[in-house]
């Protein structure tokens, strides 16, 4: 009898053993749903952007800071480069850097889009000035692997090791009290990503303003149909989201740069994406668009600056420093 009771309290004990761990898992699991929420509405506080539009390649840089702490990111900077002369000038990038330093911030963190195929990065620059490490879409090795031979780019690893830190869908970094929020959004190129933050998006190439349309899908891997499936994606965001835009080319009519809208005003009147557009209609219209497209007058040299985080070819024995120049490749 004696042995019974003893084997029943002890299976009692066992019994609840479990559910106080049981208790605990939940609890833990609480605590952390608890958090990832206070994260995320302290990402409800919009982020101060400033944008630097460099006219010459029409591209738009922007410094994206936590008011709360000081600290920034800048994102698609541009190096300044005279095809013609093979000079290139840091005048855009400082700019930048002076901005960051007249408000007291601090630069934690220099983002790539994508592999930019008309201008040069500045990232180099920028990371050599501030420290902060250089980010972009992990898709990059993708875009090395094609480009390696056509450029002859033998001292380049295809692994995306030349940055700092490779972004997966999803992934998340700190920007002070706020969370930069990762999502691949391709189409225009492989590793296209879109980086989140706050009430602000900012979405490299993939829409333009609403009455330009979109970015073109001809290079390689680039793909009208996933561009419009990232597109999709980027407009189930709440209407009222803040979208910042890599490029402006001045719409036919309009007479001034633009490189800001929203979510909800593409929708309504995107020319090539709004609601309504189904994806055959889109990619017929994209393929024809860039069928008309002549190659940006940089993409040589941006490309195998860009692809090695906006390093250089590796120099000449002398010294010297060369882009190279495929002939009948392109
Ligand atoms: N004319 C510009 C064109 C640059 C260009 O092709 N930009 C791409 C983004 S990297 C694009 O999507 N352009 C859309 C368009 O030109 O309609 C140049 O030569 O740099
Ligand atoms: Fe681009």
């Amino acid at each position: 009898m004696a042995a019974e009771r003893g084997k029943s309290s002890t299976s009692a004990a066992a019994a609840r053993d479990r559910r106080q761990a049981e208790a605990l898992r939940q609890n833990l699991k609480k605590r952390k749903e608890q958090a990832r929420a206070r994260a995320d509405a302290s990402d409800a506080s919009p982020p101060d952007v400033t944008c630097f539009f460099h006219e010459p390649s029409f591209t738009a840089t922007y410094l994206v800071a936590d008011p709360a702490s000081g600290d920034a990111a800048i994102i698609d900077s541009v190096l300044d480069y005279d095809g013609a002369s093979g000079r290139t000038r840091t005048t855009a990038a400082d700019q930048v850097l002076a901005a960051a330093k007249a408000r007291d911030l601090k630069v934690v963190w220099i983002l790539e889009t994508h592999v930019h195929a008309d201008h040069l990065s500045a990232a180099q620059h920028l990371k050599r000035a501030t420290g902060a490490p250089i980010g972009i879409g992990a898709g990059v090795a993708v875009v090395q692997k094609t480009f390696r031979p056509l450029f002859g780019a033998w001292d380049l690893i295809p692994d995306g090791s030349q940055f700092d830190r490779l972004f997966a869908d999803g992934d998340r970094a700190a920007l002070g009290r706020l969370t930069i929020e990762v999502a691949h959004t391709p189409g225009h190129t492989p590793a296209c990503v879109t980086y989140r933050i706050g009430d602000a998006i900012f979405v490299g190439d993939t829409m333009f303003m609403p009455d330009y349309g979109s970015a073109r899908c001809d290079f390689p891997d680039g793909d009208p149909a996933i561009l419009y499936r990232s597109a999709r994606r980027l407009l189930a965001l709440p209407a009222e989201t803040r979208m910042f835009l890599c490029h402006d080319y001045k719409a036919p009519g309009r007479d001034r740069y633009v490189w800001e809208t929203s979510v909800g005003a593409q929708r309504e009147t995107n020319i090539h994406l709004k609601d309504g557009m189904g994806e055959a209609q889109f990619v017929a219209l994209r393929r024809a668009r860039d069928a008309q497209l002549t190659m940006p007058a940089l993409i040589l040299p941006s490309v195998q600056v860009n692809m090695r985080a906006g390093r250089f070819p590796p120099p000449e024995a002398d010294g010297s420093v060369h882009i190279r120049i495929p002939t009948d490749r392109f």
